[in-house]
């Protein structure tokens, strides 16, 4: 409830033994606003609400639209020293336009033209790549190259020079994921410039890094610690792929391992710790069956999805689109999400929807603010 005097807004809220308007409780409000003070009477509700609200909504951006305006970018924008990356990222409509696609995350796809380079800097906030079509890009973190194809996830944690280059005769474009609006938020944030053009143009198969930490269960002993942030620069898709693989066969083999019937899924991890590849952001690969649904689950904290093969129906809240290779989309906190793996209208794809998910989890976990939930744990 909501009184007015002397222009003045008294939030009377619903809390017993509130004061009838008086010039007397008119000078306390003129005085609180004076002195730049709000009473928490009047702003508990939306202070403390029981269960968390997002100011993000959920929203379906479509590969094909944002691939012909990157390609038209590429013809126009020069990518270069200042503007650093031709990354355009999505806004999130309930963000008021800035570049966040939710409250803490950064999602964008970036295109590079082939013969181009993306300058070297370093910043504070961690990124990765995640490559939905296409290859022929090296992304130099130091003094590494690492080659970027369709399906693999490249981790870059914060403070790492790197630069992208485009060696062949085809564009490439890709998404970028960073944690710049929770940067932003807790003003933590640092950026440098890097060299203007990285001389070393050597485009090797493979990386340093995965030279040194691409082998399972195995890490270097004589490596120092990296807490919360990944040594290994490259996770392949032929990895990804056979971890979804062997899931929904031993499924149906009998034997469950799988995160529900006809749902397998994966997460990207550091290689040291075994936790998440990044301090703020978590990774995965999830796989959902032709014919599957999966049931509805929420979480605290946002996550950005990009469908990686097939095609499908997600719901998320009161929101529900149809979805193909490339799409992305948002959850905002708490807002249950469901995915159907449906045959798309021209039936071309293999079968499963195959979807990359990243989250802000890590930073909810390590605040122990974490919560999640299904339909089951409520009964
Ligand atoms: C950045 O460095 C990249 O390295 C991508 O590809 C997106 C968005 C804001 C600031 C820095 C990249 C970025 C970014």
């Amino acid at each position: 409830m909501t009184d007015t005097i002397g222009g003045i807004r008294i939030e009377m809220t619903d809390a017993p033994d509130q004061p009838a308007p008086s010039e007397d409780l008119l000078a306390l409000y003129r005085g609180f606003e004076r002195e730049l003070l709000v009473p928490l009477w009047a702003e508990i509700g939306e202070l403390m609400p029981t269960t968390p609200t997002s100011r993000a909504l959920p929203h379906r951006w479509e590969w094909s639209a944002l691939h012909q305006l990157a390609e038209q970018a590429g013809d126009l924008v020069p990518v270069g020293r200042g503007g650093e990356r031709r990354a355009i990222a999505l806004a999130n409509p309930g963000l008021g336009g800035r570049p966040f696609a939710t409250p803490t995350l950064w999602a964008a796809i970036q295109y590079l033209g082939a013969g181009e380079e993306a300058p070297e800097h370093r910043h504070t906030q961690n990124a990765f790549r995640f490559v939905v079509e296409g290859q022929g890009v090296w992304t130099v973190v130091g003094d590494d190259p690492v080659a970027m194809r369709r399906g693999d996830f490249l981790p870059q944690a914060g403070w790492n020079f790197h630069a992208h280059f485009n060696p062949g005769d085809a564009p490439m474009a890709w998404i970028d994921g960073l944690d710049i609006p929770y940067a932003h938020f807790v003003e933590s944030t640092f950026f440098e410039f890097g060299r203007d053009r990285v001389e070393d143009r050597s485009t090797p198969e493979r990386s340093k890094s995965e030279r040194l930490w691409a082998h399972p269960g195995l890490a270097p002993v004589a490596a120092a610690d990296s807490p919360g942030t990944t040594p290994l620069l490259a996770y392949r898709w032929e990895h990804t792929d056979a971890a979804l693989a062997a899931q929904l066969e031993l499924e149906a083999q009998g034997e469950a391992h799988t995160v529900e019937p006809g749902h397998a899924a994966v997460r990207y991890l550091h290689p040291q710790t075994g936790g998440d590849v990044l301090p703020t952001i978590r990774a995965e690969m999830h796989r959902v069956r032709r014919g599957g649904e999966t049931a509805p689950r929420r979480e605290t904290g946002s996550s950005v999805w990009q469908v990686f093969d097939g095609s499908g129906r997600v719901r998320v809240g009161d929101h529900e689109w149809s979805v193909n290779r490339g799409d992305l989309f948002v959850v905002p906190s708490w807002q249950p999400v469901s995915i159907v793996s449906e045959a798309s209208a021209d039936d071309s794809d293999s079968g499963a929807l195959d979807l990359f998910r990243f989250s802000d989890a890590p930073i909810h976990l390590a605040m122990h603010q974490f919560r999640s939930e299904t339909e089951d744990d409520k009964r």
